[in-house]
């Protein structure tokens, strides 16, 4: 017996390749059915237990579409709590009622419940993923979405001979509802994972994992594909191929100018489209045998329990002939505070921004918003939670901890139902101070729940400002807007200066993506146009900062015109 020894990867791989194969027989609108069910592995050598997946699949089944697509997924409970499915950077428009977060847009799909969501690609293309968005199930149920070009186009480069995709993940030896109900009930830290892996594997050092160690499969002189995610729920990721530069060409589903690199940082949420070249056999003085490597990359100020542990997949070279010894091979990569490493490598990726993929980046602003991101506590009584000081871990934007409603926030805008959420979320904290001081007074840590929105007139341009602030500790923190993608058109350290950092704003070609890592007590500037009429969830990626409140919601308002609307609720959304 293997760690998770998986005969169901190997599904994975035939229903991946299936999907590739299949393609050019999609219909522009399709059908999948995600069975969401318990599943029994088998994990570190001996133990075995149950997780939560979709269609018994760990990671889950991948959703492969073309541009311009719409595919319908029946979500079909049949496991034991409630759950939802979110299509993460899909944008979804007019249509938030598939978005997916439990009581943002919708209520869970109970145990023997179905839901039927729709997910429309219209300028997506390249990779996404899709996750439950319920409380800690994400760490189980996920996979991929692959974007293909709208039949009669293609990439932007030249097509790769293969493609592999290559899912970051955290593996619990612990039940997830467990670990969930426990922080949930403490008040304090989340119990940290044993382990990290790539598409379920630890990789071959860990115990028993050593036939199941992914391998991505090359013959000498060709080109592929590597779609990479991270599904992590808190840690972040360098990411290498030992002996092989990588060239970006693509980071949450828009592309970019090709971009070399020797390692990328890789955020939970984010997904980068990388190309590389198996140059390097044969050689017989070389290795046939490279490590791909993720190591979790942490920054923070102050130290929270974290899995460190590295995981590994393998580049092996197909060999004609003899059979050079198996000598592999590691790539070096920055060491887990390496902040600067972090943000060298952000700091380059440029949007494509050519004739056939342009960028639309607002030029002027409407609403300008200045958020301030925040770990806190929330007073517990008696002192007797199991945070800092005997109080509640919480986390904030603007100093309001988000509290999740019992109703959805759709529901309630849609049917007008009042005392659900209040259109108050502030355009700028209710204090300035310096906002990355080492000591900040003690009185700023604690922080109040409350259900505050933004709400946004149709087809106005927005600009946020994010900033990091060192309140219980610093630390880079990805921040992800679903309805939307957005243009990070600037970043730096120390608190923003709004006379002379705007003056160094990309609005030419900057990166248009989904989740953005603000650096340890330092700011990014987002632009978007809220031309999505819903209600769309904001909030840290990192699991336990989102759980904690580090949330807001943008409630767009319809436009005028009658293709500017939210469409009307789908008959079989689920009810609380
Ligand atoms: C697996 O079980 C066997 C026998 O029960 C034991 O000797 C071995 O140490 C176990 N291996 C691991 C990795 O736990
Ligand atoms: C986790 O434990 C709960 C009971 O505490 C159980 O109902 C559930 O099935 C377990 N989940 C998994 C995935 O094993
Ligand atoms: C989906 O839910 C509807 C309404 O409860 C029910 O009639 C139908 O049988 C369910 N379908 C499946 C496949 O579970
Ligand atoms: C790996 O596979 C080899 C050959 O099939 C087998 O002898 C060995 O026991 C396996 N190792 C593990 C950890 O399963
Ligand atoms: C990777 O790129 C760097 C800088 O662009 C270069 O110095 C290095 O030789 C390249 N490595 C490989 C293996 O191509
Ligand atoms: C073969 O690989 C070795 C080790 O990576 C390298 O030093 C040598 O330059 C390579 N030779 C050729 C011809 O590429
Ligand atoms: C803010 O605090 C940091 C860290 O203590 C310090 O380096 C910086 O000079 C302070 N900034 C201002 C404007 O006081
Ligand atoms: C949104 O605003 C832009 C710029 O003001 C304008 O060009 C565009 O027509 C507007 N779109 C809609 C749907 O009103
Ligand atoms: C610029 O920042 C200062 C604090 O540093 C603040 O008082 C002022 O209101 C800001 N101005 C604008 C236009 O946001
Ligand atoms: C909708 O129409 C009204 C009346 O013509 C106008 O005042 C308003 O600005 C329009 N709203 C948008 C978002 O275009
Ligand atoms: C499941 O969802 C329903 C509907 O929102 C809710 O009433 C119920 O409390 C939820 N169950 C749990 C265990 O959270
Ligand atoms: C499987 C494995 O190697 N797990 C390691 C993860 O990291 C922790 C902390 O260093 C180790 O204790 C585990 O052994
Ligand atoms: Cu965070």
């Amino acid at each position: 017996m293997t760690f998770s020894r998986l005969f169901v990867m190997q599904l994975v791989g035939i229903v991946m390749l299936f999907g590739i194969l299949a393609s050019p027989g999609w219909a522009k609108n399709h059908h999948r059915t995600f069975v969401i069910q318990e599943a029994t592995y088998t994990r570190l050598c001996n133990h075995t237990k149950n997780i939560l997946t979709v269609n018994g699949l760990y990671p889950g089944p991948t959703i492969s579409a073309r541009k311009g697509d719409i595919v319908y997924v029946k979500v079909i409970n049949k496991g034991n709590k409630n759950i939802t499915i979110h299509w993460h950077g899909v944008n979804q428009p007019r249509n938030p009622w598939s978005d997916g977060p439990e009581y943002i847009t919708q209520c869970p799909i109970q145990p023997g419940g179905n839901f039927t969501q729709r997910i429309e690609f219209t300028e997506e293309e390249g990779t996404l993923w899709w996750h439950a968005h319920s409380e800690y199930d994400r760490a189980t149920v996920h996979g991929a979405i692959v974007i293909y070009p709208k039949l009669g186009t293609s990439y932007p480069f030249a097509k790769p001979h293969k493609e592999f995709t290559l899912i970051i993940g955290e593996w619990w030896n612990a039940n997830i509802t467990d670990v969930y109900n426990n922080a949930i009930q403490s008040g304090g830290e989340f119990q940290i994972s044993d382990i990290n892996t790539i598409n379920g594997q630890p990789g071959d050092f860990a115990p028993c994992s050593a036939n199941d160690t992914f391998k991505v499969q090359v013959v000498q002189g060709k080109r592929y594909l590597l779609r990479v995610i991270n599904s992590a729920m808190n840690n972040e990721f360098f990411f290498a191929v030992a002996g092989h530069n990588v060239t970006v060409v693509g980071s949450d589903a828009s592309y970019t100018k090709p971009y070399v690199n020797e390692y990328i940082m890789i955020t939970p949420g984010q997904t980068f489209d990388l190309l590389l070249e198996a140059n390097k056999f044969p050689n017989t003085s070389a290795p046939y045998r490279y490590y791909i490597k993720a190591t979790p990359f942490f920054d923070g100020s102050v130290v929270v329990p974290r899995d460190p542990n590295d995981t590994v997949a393998i580049l092996e070279y197909k060999t004609k002939g003899t059979t050079p010894p198996p000598v592999p091979l590691f790539p070096s990569l920055p060491n887990f505070p390496n902040t600067s490493a972090a943000t060298t490598f952000t700091a380059g990726l440029r949007s494509l921004a050519s004739s056939d993929h342009p960028v639309h980046v607002p030029q002027t602003v409407d609403v300008s918003m200045y958020i301030t991101i925040a770990v806190n506590v929330e007073q517990c009584p008696n002192a007797s939670c199991a945070g800092p000081f005997g109080d509640r871990l919480a986390a904030s934007l603007n100093n309001a901890s988000f509290s999740t409603p019992q109703i959805d926030i759709l529901d309630a805008y849609y049917s007008s139902i009042s005392g659900v959420y209040s259109p108050d979320f502030p355009n700028q904290p209710p204090l300035f101070y310096n906002f990355t001081d080492a000591n900040i007074p003690q009185q700023l840590f604690f922080v109040d729940k409350s259900t505050k929105v933004k709400v946004l007139e149709y087809n106005t341009t927005v600009e946020i400002v994010f900033q990091g602030t060192n309140i219980l500790g610093a630390e880079n923190h990805p921040m992800h807007l679903h309805g939307h993608s957005f243009y990070v058109v600037g970043s730096g350290f120390g608190n923003f200066n709004n006379q002379t950092d705007p003056l160094s704003y990309n609005l030419v070609d900057p990166p248009y993506e989904n989740t953005v890592g603000v650096p340890k007590n330092g700011w990014t500037t987002i632009r978007f146009r809220a031309a999505n009429p819903g209600v769309w969830f904001m909030h840290c990626h990192l699991d336990r900062h989102m759980i904690w409140g580090m949330d807001t919601v943008f409630i767009t308002q319809n436009g005028n015109r009658t293709d500017a609307k939210i469409f009307p609720p789908p008959a079989d959304k689920p009810r609380c």
